[in-house]
């Protein structure tokens, strides 16, 4: 008997159960952490789903999220076939159609905006999914768009731009061989739970851990030594002061500092100018308290710190406040050596894995010409260092016109609940767009704009390649056959490919061509990695990868140095008023006149994560809708006492550009004057408060996480 019928037998009672448990992944989470999945598979569905307990990655364990795989995959509102739009725009009213028809429509409209204007009229967006993005990358380059772009416009890329115009590379802790973790916005329980287990090692070793954010999470209670709770946005004044005080006591790495770093001299002048009792107001902590963490975090080294991909720079003060830690890294000597933070090469889909694949190659050697993406005249810095457009600029760029009109949207997994102002874009995109396609497994208000809407299956009906730490690599085999008539996101690219008779035999050959040119040298073949269904060890993996490469060989910055002062920034026009230096400056500068502050007196953070829910993907799924079956802000008791609020009451939320409605549940965990919600919800879209042009002028990134807004109990709770 095998492993896999032994456990079968174990958990289901029963001689013959009929019970195959088939390895797949759950892909309804971030990709650094798709976790093993095993589906209990009987007459061609899914009736139990477990963690894998062979998988090097989580070891068995599943979260909510992936236990809720059942209830997401089986939803009514899987989109069952291909649709033509017979309503109007948003009306929701659809024809079935077959995907023969479906691809011919598709050919020949998207060829006829190409023609009437030029293929970089026709934008390519893909949200949150990321597996097929090489794939589809290179379809919009080889169809001739310079616009390829995905929700990389607001996730983790202004955190990878500080890395790269610093030190030219990442920022990995090495936990395994720190004595101090400086958790800054670390809440690993609810949006990496796997990453915890690194964390506690740490803490049985005997090191100690600070935890660095706006509520008491988890991480907060059960790892920190010291919880600096601090004010939201105002983490860039705080990591100046800290490097002051670094200073000031002696406690800088000077031989560090003068070896392998440019633009110290600027540095310590901007950094002088942030004494403690200044950062103190500034940031609502306790001198006493910030002087003990920076202590501890100097002098216990080595020491590693955390990168939020999402809660600083979710606010337009983020690229450099990201950037202000970041150098802190230097000043103490923790970067690039062991136990501290340090570079590990990328793999595939620009996750590390310590080995090469050429996937970066396959992405952009189709690349058409000299267009300018979106985006490219409002963010320079973010055009010089990024390879996509900014899709925070598509709004405007609909509207104007300019520097040209975009007349097509083809999109995988488009989602206007993403984007700041979300009402207007689809308003605007169904007034200026010839021709809309959208890629889903669900139907949903976006995919109601569309002209054509194509069924996507789920991980668990689909293969795909994916990389693990550890020097590992997986093609999946499909659990079950795709539902109804969906098809897997890189076929629907292939076949279309071959529909559009594009110029690209790999694109026309299929997926599995693809793959093959992607990782041919990495020592596995394709037909290797179908001898397995779990994670096969890549023989040329280099691992473990060890810090120190930086520092021996120079950093891939202009100067080869650690750069306090980026040479990369100095580099743009001076006329957007880009600083080389980490400079502060607060969270709601562009909302900080007397009328909207009166108006709008309480902080709105949007989208700090819970277990429980991710993006658009939970909120409708039965199971998960349970836990929190309203949409619900959360509100300090203090600021529920004076309102004269109570857990269920309705509130209304409001800014300068609309309202919604959400329940109240009140908390200890924050602040007075913060309001926290959840992104995603159709019936309360918390970004429909948020201003188009509130945004970071380095990356582009939208201000999720720090606007201003009124709250108000609803008239019938006054009654
Ligand atoms: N206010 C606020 N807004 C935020 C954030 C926040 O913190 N606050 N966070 C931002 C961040 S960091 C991110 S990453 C974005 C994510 O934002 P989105 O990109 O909108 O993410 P999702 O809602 O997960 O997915 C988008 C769509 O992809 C579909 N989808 C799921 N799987 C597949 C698939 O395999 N193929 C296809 N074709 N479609 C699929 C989903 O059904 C959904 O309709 O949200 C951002 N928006
Ligand atoms: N369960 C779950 N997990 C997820 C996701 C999800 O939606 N749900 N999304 C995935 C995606 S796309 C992303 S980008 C990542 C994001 O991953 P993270 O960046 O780890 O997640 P966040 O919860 O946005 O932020 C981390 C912590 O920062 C805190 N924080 C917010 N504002 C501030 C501030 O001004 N200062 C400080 N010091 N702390 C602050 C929040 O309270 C939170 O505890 O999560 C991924 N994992
Ligand atoms: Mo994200």
């Amino acid at each position: 008997m095998t492993e896999h019928e032994e456990r079968s037998k174990a958990k289901i009672p029963g001689e013959d159960t009929g019970i195959e448990i088939k390895h797949s992944l759950c892909a309804i989470c971030s990709p650094s952490h798709h976790c093993g999945l095993d589906c209990y598979v009987k007459d061609g569905k899914i009736v139990r789903v477990e963690g894998t307990p062979e998988h090097p990655y989580n070891h068995g364990r599943l979260c909510t999220k992936g236990s809720s795989q059942r209830s997401y995959i089986y939803r009514e509102d899987r989109i069952k076939t291909p649709l033509r739009r017979i309503g109007a725009r948003g009306e929701g009213k659809f024809e079935p159609i077959s995907w023969e028809e479906a691809y011919r429509i598709v050919a020949e409209r998207l060829g006829q905006v190409k023609e009437a204007y030029s293929p970089n009229a026709v934008a390519f967006y893909s949200g949150y999914s990321k597996w097929y993005r090489p794939i589809y990358q290179r379809f919009a380059h080889v169809f001739g768009s310079v616009n390829f772009g995905t929700d990389d416009s607001v996730c983790a890329v202004s955190m990878k731009m500080g890395n790269k115009v610093t030190m030219g590379g990442g920022a990995a802790p090495d936990m395994a061989h720190a004595n101090t973790f400086l958790g800054w916005n670390y809440d690993g329980y609810y949006s990496h739970h796997l990453s915890v287990e690194g964390v506690r090692k740490l803490k049985e070793r005997g090191g100690k851990v600070i935890i660095i954010d706006i509520r008491c999470t988890p991480a907060a209670k059960n790892l920190a030594d010291i919880f600096l709770q601090i004010d939201p946005g105002t983490d860039g004044a705080l990591a100046l002061g800290m490097a002051k005080l670094i200073l000031d006591n002696g406690w800088a790495d000077m031989d560090y500092i003068e070896k392998y770093t440019y633009g110290f001299e600027q540095y310590k002048q901007l950094v002088d100018q942030y004494p403690l009792d200044k950062v103190s107001k500034i940031t609502g902590l306790k001198p006493e308290d910030i002087y003990e963490a920076t202590k501890l975090y100097a002098t216990n080294g080595p020491a590693c710190v955390n990168f939020s991909a999402s809660a600083l720079v979710h606010r337009i003060n983020g690229f450099n406040a990201n950037r202000a830690i970041l150098c802190l890294m230097a000043v103490t000597g923790n970067y690039d050596r062991v136990g501290g933070n340090y570079p590990i090469p990328a793999t595939y889909l620009r996750q590390s894995a310590g080995f090469h694949t050429r996937d970066e190659q396959f992405r952009i050697e189709k690349y058409p010409g000299t267009a300018e993406r979106i985006g490219a005249q409002r963010f320079p810095l973010w055009n010089a260092h990024y390879d996509e457009f900014q899709s925070m600029d598509l709004l405007r760029q609909l509207e104007e016109g300019t520097p040209y009109p975009i007349k097509a949207m083809f999109a995988l997994g488009f989602n206007a609940k993403m984007f700041p102002e979300s009402d207007k874009l689809l308003k605007v995109m169904a007034e200026k767009l010839d021709f809309i396609v959208d890629v889903d497994l669900f139907m949903n208000m976006s995919a109601n704009y569309a002209d054509i809407v194509l069924p996507a299956c789920s991980s668990v009906e689909r293969s795909e390649l994916k990389c693990y730490q550890g020097g590992y690599l997986v093609y999946t085999q499909p659990a079950i056959a795709p539902l109804y008539e969906s098809k897997s996101d890189a076929d629907i690219l292939c076949e279309l490919a071959r529909a559009m008779d594009l110029d690209d035999e790999l694109l026309k050959g299929g997926y599995e061509a693809c793959v093959e040119w992607i990782i041919d040298g990495c020592g596995l073949t394709l037909a290797d990695l179908k001898t397995s269904s779990l994670p096969m060890k890549v023989p040329t993996a280099q691992l473990p990868v060890k810090p120190g490469k930086y520092l021996k060989e120079g950093f891939k910055t202009r100067t080869g140095k650690f750069e306090f002062y980026s040479t990369a920034i100095a580099a743009i026009d001076p006329k957007y008023g880009l600083d080389p230096l980490p400079s502060y400056v607060d969270s709601l500068a562009d909302q900080d006149d007397e009328e909207t502050r009166m108006a709008y007196p309480f902080y709105f953070c949007t989208g700090a994560r819970k277990p429980y829910a991710i993006h658009s993907r939970l909120h409708d799924t039965p199971w998960i809708r349970t836990l929190q079956p309203e949409p619900t802000c959360e509100l300090s008791k203090q600021d529920a006492v004076h309102m004269d609020l109570k857990d269920g009451d309705t509130v209304t939320i409001s800014s300068p550009y609309g309202c919604i409605d959400m329940k109240v549940k009140t908390t200890s965990k924050i602040k007075p004057g913060v309001v926290l919600a959840l992104p995603g919800y159709t019936k309360a879209n918390v970004n429909e408060l948020l201003g188009r042009d509130h945004l970071d002028p380095y990356s582009g990134f939208p201000g999720y996480k720090g606007m201003r807004c009124n709250i108000t109990k609803r008239q019938e709770e006054k009654a």
